[in-house]
């Protein structure tokens, strides 16, 4: 039992205990514990006092729960002050936590970008792509069969020294022309066929226009009736959309052994729109690709009716594209990886 002398005590030790927490709160949980552990009705030291009241004789009930009553009164108030002095406090820290500086320099971010010749090639097939062709990878690795003697290149033909050839057995090789996706397409397909078909390959070859591995882009359309002049139109909308409105094309006769005609496909310098600068060696063309009709015997080693059926081929560098298209003049710079030279193109 607890007399009126006792309690007004007790009253006392509480005020002093609550005036002194105030200072110590480093978060509002803690705040919020602390005053629970005076408020709340079953745990807490005010409501305890509630509680005693049955044991209180009753001549000093009232006098007791008046006392009680002014003490938790006190006591919410003065938590109400207490609490909006710490979410002050919290708000203060944490605008201190979250200023900002708007007179620092900004951190820089550095930006990843693709490869050059990623670019190209991805600016190609976009082209191709909305011409209706298809993309088909092949393999790096081929045998003698695919990138020679079914494209009409038998063992002892001269055009094999065209390309220095890197053998990994007397069957296999490191492909030297993409053009050996043509025949796996036309063995595995029917016509209509327009396909384009990007990749690595590799040659004996090393210097500054020149790289033991490059990439190429072969393009392959068979249907009935394609000529010579669906390629030469093809090939306008291709270096108009790449080079710029300006440029045209012009066709050269070359040798392929799997296409016949076949040609060397010139665009109009676009750095001097024709009349002559050191890009095009003051001849006013620049030779991007190599391209012709397939040849018949291409088709038929690929089962394809060359009666009914014909179609173009071609082949471009996209080093050579690239290396045209940002000014590069050494193709080393495309494979040494120093980031000073690759951040500069961004297309
Ligand atoms: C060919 O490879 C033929 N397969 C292209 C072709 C396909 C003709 C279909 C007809 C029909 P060529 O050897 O010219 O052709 O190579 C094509 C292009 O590859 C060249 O124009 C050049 O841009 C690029 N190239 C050739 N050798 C290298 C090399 N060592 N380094 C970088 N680019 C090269």
């Amino acid at each position: 039992m607890q007399s009126l002398e006792e309690l007004s005590r007790e009253i006392e030790s509480i005020r002093q205990e609550i005036r002194e927490g105030a200072a110590k709160f480093a978060t509002p949980e803690a705040f919020y514990e602390f005053r629970k552990s005076f408020l709340d009705n079953k745990a807490g030291k005010i409501g305890h006092l509630m509680k005693e009241m049955r044991n209180v004789p009753k001549e000093d009930k009232a006098a007791y729960g008046k006392n009680v009553n002014v003490l938790r009164d006190w006591a919410q108030e003065h938590f109400k002050d207490m609490e909006n002095a710490v979410r002050a406090k919290q708000l203060e820290m944490r605008y201190e936590r979250e200023k900002i500086d708007v007179t620092e320099p900004a951190v820089r971010v550095e930006e990843g970008r693709l490869h050059p010749v990623t670019q190209v090639k991805n600016q190609l097939i976009d082209i191709f792509a909305s011409m209706g062709f298809e993309v088909y990878e092949g393999t790096e690795i081929e045998t003698d069969y695919y990138n020679f003697t079914a494209l009409n290149t038998p063992q002892d033909h001269p055009a094999r020294d065209m390309q220095d050839t890197f053998y990994l057995s007397p069957e296999f090789l490191l492909r030297t022309q993409t053009s050996a996706g043509q025949i796996h397409v036309m063995e595995s397909k029917k016509p209509p066929i327009k396909i384009v078909s990007p990749g690595k390959v590799f040659r004996s070859d090393d210097d500054a226009t020149h790289s033991p591995m490059f990439t190429q882009m072969e393009g392959l359309v068979v249907d009935k009736g394609i000529t010579l002049c669906d390629l030469k139109g093809m090939l306008d909308v291709f270096v108009k959309r790449i080079f710029g409105e300006e440029t045209s094309t012009r066709l050269r006769p070359s040798f392929f052994p799997f296409t016949e005609p076949s040609v060397e496909v010139d665009v109009s310098c676009f750095e001097c729109g024709g009349k002559g600068c050191r890009l095009c060696k003051g001849t006013g063309w620049i030779e991007v690709l190599g391209a012709g009709v397939v040849n018949k015997k291409v088709l038929e080693n690929c089962g394809i009716d060359s009666d009914e059926y014909s179609g173009f081929a071609f082949g471009l560098g996209l080093e050579r594209i690239a290396m045209l298209k940002y000014g590069i003049n050494n193709i080393k710079l495309l494979f040494e990886s120093d980031l000073r030279f690759l951040k500069q193109i961004n297309d």
